[in-house]
């Protein structure tokens, strides 16, 4: 008797995963299926399972295709299971290609071809939004690996001009690759724009009048005006515009601006961030290309700012190295808001190198998130008594690309726009980035 096993969460069972069950089944003569428990999914990073355990087990019984039902309940447990239970074949769909290979030494593994395009029932219902990527750079692969492991997306399209970037294994599970942004918006609910911030308005805007959800990389717009009129148009339309400033949707940056809340530093009176990187400086020729620091970071960098002290400072300052007059790229800027009561700098760069931390000050101490700060799992809140220092650790799963996901999804869900990145302080990052490109409050070192 030839045994076969396969894997996964199958939550809200669809058309995919009884697909996949249907010819693993076929391979052999008697199929064992691993429905993974709810703490397995959690710390491989499957954030929202919408069922219990019990319920996914129930819906893979009612398909009468497994024979055997166990619970993965830990790393390594595949291999385990397969000497156990005297496994002739392993499977699982093409997502995982190469993945499992480790697994040959005990069993056969065999890929079965991922079904592509989604059940119309579950697009109807809602359960499930079609996701449509649009940008020029290699980050979409990581975008769209990380979808998978959010339930109740699926990354359908890419629309870009660079399809050589795109990695065969993400061609192997979105539907389209396509070069026609019309095309994208025919086939999706929702849309992901990383492309130049110069052309957002109008990516945005298509999207919007198209009836599609967005979730825009920062800054939205670089002109205040252009995002009043988005933001008004996707209320009129009762649609979602969302800001993709990953660290604002983490699990540590979260709960730092709790504790925060709590007054456990006291009053704060001074905020200091920093976010540098030297990316793509090599032989660059077209400066409009490549993303300046201000763009690049400033939205991220100016998110605690804005969040903790409000937006409502007395006065600004920016300090700028700009290197290409033309793009006005900077390969450094340094920002100072005053307020009534604080202060804060915000240090950003897209061609120099410093450490990039956050400190908050308070009255009664201070809280330290170690560099890279925006993607972080861990922060530290110190006082003058080094005894009553305290560590905080939260586990950070793929950058935040898949919290960011859950949020949005549910925002659509909710036809409620998420509380992680305020208007407000949209609003404001974007009229500081146009300040910027009008030399307002600017001052240039060469
Ligand atoms: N699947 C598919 N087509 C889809 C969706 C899912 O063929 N449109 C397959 C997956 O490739 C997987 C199975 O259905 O083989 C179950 O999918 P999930 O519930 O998403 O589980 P997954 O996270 O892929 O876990 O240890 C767990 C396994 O590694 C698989």
């Amino acid at each position: 008797m030839k045994k076969v096993i396969t894997y996964g969460t199958f939550d809200l069972l669809h058309f995919g995963h009884i697909n996949l069950l249907k010819r693993a089944k076929e391979l052999g003569d008697y199929l064992v299926v691993g429905v993974t428990s709810d703490s397995f999914d959690m710390s491989r990073g499957k954030i929202n399972v919408r069922q219990s355990l019990i319920e996914r087990i129930e819906a893979v019984k009612n398909t009468g295709l497994a024979d055997e039902i166990v619970v993965e309940e830990y790393e390594g447990q595949k291999i385990d299971d397969i000497k156990r239970l005297n496994i002739d074949i392993f499977t699982v769909g093409s997502d995982w290609v190469g993945k499992f290979d480790y697994l040959n030494e005990y069993c056969k593994v065999i890929y079965l071809e991922r079904t592509k395009g989604i059940s119309s029932t579950m697009i109807r219902d809602g359960s499930l939004v079609r996701l449509g990527v649009i940008g020029d750079a290699p980050f979409i692969n990581k975008f769209v690996e990380e979808s998978k492991y959010v339930n109740g997306i699926e990354v359908t399209c890419i629309c870009t001009k660079r399809a050589d970037i795109i990695k065969e294994s993400v061609k192997e599970f979105v539907s389209v690759v396509t070069d026609n942004y019309s095309e994208l918006l025919s086939c999706v609910d929702a849309v992901y724009i990383i492309s130049s911030p110069y052309l957002h308005t109008s990516v945005i805007e298509k999207a919007l009048n198209c009836n599609k959800h967005v979730l825009c990389e920062s800054p939205i717009t670089i002109n205040e005006n252009d995002y009043n009129r988005l933001s008004a148009l996707a209320d009129e339309k009762g649609l979602i515009l969302s800001e993709a400033i990953r660290t604002a949707y983490s699990t540590a940056y979260d709960r730092l601006r709790l504790l925060l809340k709590s007054g456990i530093i006291g009053k704060i009176i001074s905020i200091d961030a920093t976010c540098t990187s030297l990316r793509n400086h090599n032989n660059v020729t077209n400066y409009s290309e490549l993303w300046n620091s201000i763009c690049m970071w400033g939205p991220t960098a100016m998110l605690p700012v804005f969040q903790i002290l409000g937006v409502e400072y007395s006065k600004k300052s920016i300090v700028s190295k700009i290197i290409d007059k033309d793009s006005r790229f900077d390969s450094f800027s340094k920002l100072s808001f005053v307020y009534p009561n604080a202060v804060a700098t915000v240090k950003v760069g897209n061609g120099i190198k410093s450490e990039s931390e956050l400190i908050i000050s308070g009255t009664n101490g201070y809280l330290y998130v170690p560099s890279p700060w925006w993607k972080t799992d861990y922060f530290e809140v110190r006082f003058e008594n080094q005894e009553n220092n305290r560590r905080y650790f939260y586990q950070l799963d793929g950058e935040g690309i898949r919290y960011e996901l859950v949020a949005f999804i549910n925002s659509i869900k909710a036809k409620k726009a998420s509380e992680y990145v305020e208007r407000r302080v949209s609003r404001e990052i974007v009229k500081v980035i146009e300040d910027y490109y009008n030399g307002i409050d600017c001052t240039e070192i060469s």
